[in-house]
């Protein structure tokens, strides 16, 4: 039997294209600033989001934490979304590797209640209180199932930051698909963010990295920050290449993924024992909760896998399907079936 692999967007591997490209890919050292194909990379996306400047790292938390470390001193304090992979995926590096606090606040479908933002702004007169230095948002957001900020929103968080003082970063690890699915450019979303930081390696299918974005003064601050926890890459041009290639050329596939978690979604909420909110899919996340027939996530999970499908466990009772290159629309309708046979079999168990 096939295996159909939900389990992650970063499981996509690159493409024939890609692999010619590292290849190919002129390189130099780049700690030495010397790696053409990753200065053309950092420029792609800096003018990609609109910034001044880019920084190509090793990976997502990689990416997010240089930000984190860049903005903050020890004692300071960050607002996150309760539920952002940043506070809840990271390791709890802020706090590990600069003494940075953060401090979640509630979130309604993916972004941080405003409200309740603006509450975790402390007062700055207070001797008794850290500082709040940035708010931290997550588009898409991974654990709300993907949902996208819309640029709206965005822009009243941002001019409420500004109010305040504050800098605004987005864990945009998936920024194309909230690109894609909204029609709203990265560009739009750029203007009202002082740094993002992308994944060339999730749905994009590069092989390794992610991308930080900022001004220059930043992005200097961060590059320091990056040599400092051995993040300094030398002929790094051979990862940066199917980096340059992900931008130029994958952004719009995402669509694919998106209508196959569509589908996936509301045939999933018709078998019995499952629950999907299919009208908040928006991209490629699936969350799939388990209502009835006594399963939990990990044993639900093992019947999948019984069957030749691959999802992950995510929460209490919630099982997650990550839609990618890697999943065609047929694969769909057969891991539907799949399912449907395997509820029936456990029922009559
Ligand atoms: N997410 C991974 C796991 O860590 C959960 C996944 O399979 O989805 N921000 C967001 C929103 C992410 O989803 C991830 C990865 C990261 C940051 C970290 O990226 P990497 O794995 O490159 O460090």
């Amino acid at each position: 039997m096939r295996t159909i692999d939900f389990r992650s967007d970063t499981l996509t591997k690159p493409t024939d294209e890609m692999r010619r490209l590292m290849y190919e890919a002129e390189v130099g050292d780049d700690v030495y600033g010397e790696d053409p194909t990753v200065r053309r990379l950092e420029e792609l996306a800096a003018e990609t989001v609109g910034h001044e400047a880019a920084l190509f790292v090793t990976s997502g938390t990689q990416g997010n934490q240089l930000a984190l470390l860049s903005y903050c001193r020890s004692g300071e304090e960050v607002i996150v979304g309760e539920d952002s992979h940043i506070y809840l995926y990271e390791g709890a590096a802020p706090a590990a590797l600069g003494g940075i606090q953060l401090r979640p606040v509630a979130e309604t479908e993916g972004c941080m209640d405003l409200a309740a933002a603006v509450r975790a702004i402390r007062d700055e007169t207070d001797i008794h209180q850290p500082r709040t230095r940035v708010l931290c948002v997550e588009n898409t957001h991974n654990k709300a199932g993907g949902r996208v900020i819309p640029v709206e929103k965005m822009e009243q968080l941002y001019m409420l930051a500004k109010k305040r003082g504050l800098s605004v970063h987005m864990d945009g690890a998936r920024l194309f698909n909230a690109v894609v699915a909204s029609g709203a450019s990265a560009k739009q979303y750029g203007q009202y963010v002082d740094s993002v930081q992308f994944c060339l390696s999730k749905g994009l299918s590069a092989p390794v990295g992610s991308v930080l974005t900022g001004t220059k003064e930043f992005i200097a601050e961060a590059r320091r920050w990056r040599k400092r926890l051995g993040g300094g890459m030398r002929q790094a041009g051979v990862i940066a290449a199917p980096g340059i290639y992900a931008l130029e050329n994958m952004v719009e596939r995402l669509e694919e993924d998106h209508a196959n978690a569509r589908e996936l979604a509301v045939r999933l909420n018709e078998l019995p024992g499952l629950k999907v909110q299919a009208e908040s899919v928006e991209t490629n996340i699936v969350m799939c909760e388990i209502i009835e027939g006594g399963h939990s996530a990990e044993s639900f999970r093992d019947l999948l896998l019984e069957n030749g499908i691959k999802a992950s466990p995510f929460g209490e009772g919630v099982v997650r399907f990550v839609t990618n290159r890697h999943v065609a629309a047929e694969d769909i309708e057969e891991t539907v079936q799949r399912i449907k046979k395997a509820l029936h079999r456990a029922v009559l168990r």
